[in-house]
């Protein structure tokens, strides 16, 4: 009987491993699952310059690091006197593929608003590639986040924006403004 009984239970055991080894045996989908890229949000990746800073320098309450840091509400750069020849770059330490952006209006004084700008790209920080082109943008609400989006094939580790124009007065602010980084298949 015991002998039939340790029989009984190596059988048992067999056929457990069989079905064990059965539910792990790999099965390979018809299609590859993960070729496909994500869009991401590089602009941390980043260091933010300015060619006019607020009075209170860059890391000041309305500095220019306030335009980079993630916070769509509660902070916001501010600088007086705007003029036309107004940018703000990123610079990144390798080349990024961005094919988006998205300007976040500030929290009051729709005047302040950019409205006229350009959007470019730099291998080297020195010669720039235009990108993407807006004039007589509005932003019809208080931090008011509005998505930009243009085909790019080159990587290019500098980007640019020059705000020609506000909506009117001597001040600009922004709350926010981040870069995408978009795989050629999602333009
Ligand atoms: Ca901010």
């Amino acid at each position: 009987m015991t002998l039939l009984k340790i029989a009984k239970s190596a059988i048992g055991i067999c056929i457990a491993l069989i079905f064990l080894t059965g539910c792990l045996k790999e099965e390979y989908p018809s299609t590859e699952l993960f070729t496909w890229k994500a869009k991401v949000d590089v602009t941390a990746k980043a260091a933010i310059s300015t060619n006019i800073e607020s009075s209170g320098g860059a890391t000041g309450a309305e500095g220019s690091s306030k335009v980079v840091d993630n916070d769509f509400i509660n902070s916001k750069f501010l600088i007086n006197p705007y003029q036309t020849n107004f940018y703000m770059q990123l610079s990144f330490p390798a080349p990024q593929q961005v094919a988006s952006y998205t300007l976040t209006s500030g929290n009051d004084a729709p005047d302040r608003d950019p409205k006229d700008w350009k959007f470019a790209g730099s291998v080297d920080g020195a010669t720039w590639i235009d990108l993407d082109t807006r004039t007589g943008e509005t932003f019809s609400g208080r931090n008011l986040t509005k998505t930009y989006s243009f085909k790019n094939k080159v990587l290019y580790r500098f980007y640019r924006i020059s705000i020609s124009a506000i909506g009117k007065g001597s001040l600009f602010q922004l709350s926010e403004w981040r870069v995408i980084e978009v795989p050629e298949e999602q333009q």
